[in-house]
């Protein structure tokens, strides 16, 4: 189907054969206050309650998709729209499509993504349980505001407009409610200019399909997969700092701050927290080196890094055993330095390998299979 239409209305549906035809009339209402040409695809995916045949008798037009979820419903619907703007929205009447031109019109003055924020707006009592408004839904929201620099205030919220093309360049991928997240954290890196207006929220009618802590972890997992700068790297280098700090501190004999006496159990404590930040340090780096590998990387360079702790550490243990020699293999208490010197060369070695492994993934990212230069020669 190639002939366009201005705006398209696409509601994902799972059964709710008791609001989408009202739903679908609200949109119709929305469209006629517009003024413009549009069309209302429900996007259904196994819909056992007749809701195919209400949407079709309410005039919308019916794509089916598979398989399941809220999200490939959503990019299965979208993808076969054929407006140039795409409202979004729940046919479960809970969103109120005749003001459907509120968002459009943002989209026409130049945004990006215009969200129905209902945290802005105004909840029916019963619309949102106290667990999502007061908790789940502020929480998540704060969190993919902190990881992804936006600010938004209802993320969650699935009454959105925007233009088609640019959706498609967003290229998302995931299938189930996270898709919400999802859509926000591509237009983000996209540089899009997202907008949000307050809405009214309605309680539905019908069995809910969010399902509150299968949901919340999907998109909380997508938050951090997405962004290992704040997965791996960040509480990386921080617990890596901390226990090499702690471990130098202490490394010449305990510490008394005050009434606080700091020794060897902080020092072990310091030796894991150094082990453990390396190793989330170099997954962070090799999970954005599939994409963008670090410019200032290289294998060599890795190598002589972890040479120089390993070695720092080495040399900490052969002055032990240089001193246990000296004493003729007596009994030895050199506690302090064999957890720094140990330490040391585990943290080196992991330097070392983990250079290689990341040598490993740059090489097979695009960046790095751009063919060599050829230029002809040409005699004078
Ligand atoms: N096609 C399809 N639609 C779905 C699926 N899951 C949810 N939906 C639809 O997506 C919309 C959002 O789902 P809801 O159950 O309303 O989720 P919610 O709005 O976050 O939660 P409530 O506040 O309880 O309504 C509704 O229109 C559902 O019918 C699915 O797997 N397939
Ligand atoms: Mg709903």
């Amino acid at each position: 189907m190639t002939d366009r239409v201005a705006v398209s209305v696409v509601m994902p549906c799972l059964n709710e054969a008791a609001t989408l035809a009202r739903s679908i009339v609200r949109a119709k209402e929305g469209l006629a206050r517009l003024g413009r040409e549009g069309e209302i695809v429900v996007a259904d995916n196994g819909s056992t309650d007749g809701s195919v045949a209400i949407a079709r008798e309410a005039g919308a037009r019916v794509v089916h998709v598979s398989p399941r979820g809220y999200g490939n419903a959503y990019r299965g619907g979208i993808g076969a729209a054929r407006g140039e703007i795409v409202v979004i929205g729940d046919s479960d009447d809970t969103y109120d499509f005749t003001r459907l031109e509120e968002l459009v019109a943002r989209v026409d003055a130049g945004a990006d993504l215009v969200l129905g924020s209902r945290l802005l707006g105004d909840i029916a009592p019963g619309a949102m349980p106290w667990l999502h408004r007061y908790v789940g839904n502020p929480l998540l929201s704060a969190t993919l505001n902190f990881f992804y620099r936006t600010r938004v205030v209802d993320t969650h919220s699935g009454f959105r407009a925007f233009r088609r093309e640019a959706y498609e360049r967003l290229a998302l991928r995931t299938g189930g409610m996270e898709f919400a997240s999802e859509m926000l954290i591509a237009a983000a890196r996209g540089g899009w200019r997202i907008e949000e207006i307050p809405i009214s929220y309605l309680p539905r009618e019908g069995e809910s399909k969010l399902r509150t802590f299968r949901d919340g972890w999907r998109h909380l997992r997508l938050l951090l997969l997405y962004s290992p700068t704040h997965l791996f790297t960040a509480p990386g280098l921080v617990l890596s700092i901390l226990g090499l700090v702690l471990l130098v501190a202490l490394a010449g004999g305990p510490l008394s701050i005050g009434r606080l006496h700091l020794d060897y159990h902080v020092m072990f404590l310091g030796a894991a927290l150094a082990i453990l930040g390396t190793e989330l340090s170099l997954l962070g780096l090799f999970a954005r080196s599939w994409k963008t590998p670090p410019r200032w990387f290289t294998l060599e360079r890795g190598l002589v890094a972890g040479a120089i702790v390993f070695v720092a550490g080495f040399v900490l243990n052969l002055l032990i055993l240089w001193q246990w020699i000296a004493s003729g293999f007596g009994q030895l208490m050199e506690v302090r330095r064999a957890i720094l010197g140990l330490t040391l060369m585990v943290v080196g070695a992991q330097l070392a390998f983990g250079a290689f492994f990341l040598d490993l993934v740059r090489s097979r990212s695009d960046h790095s299979a751009a063919p060599p230069l050829v230029t002809e020669d040409a005699p004078s």
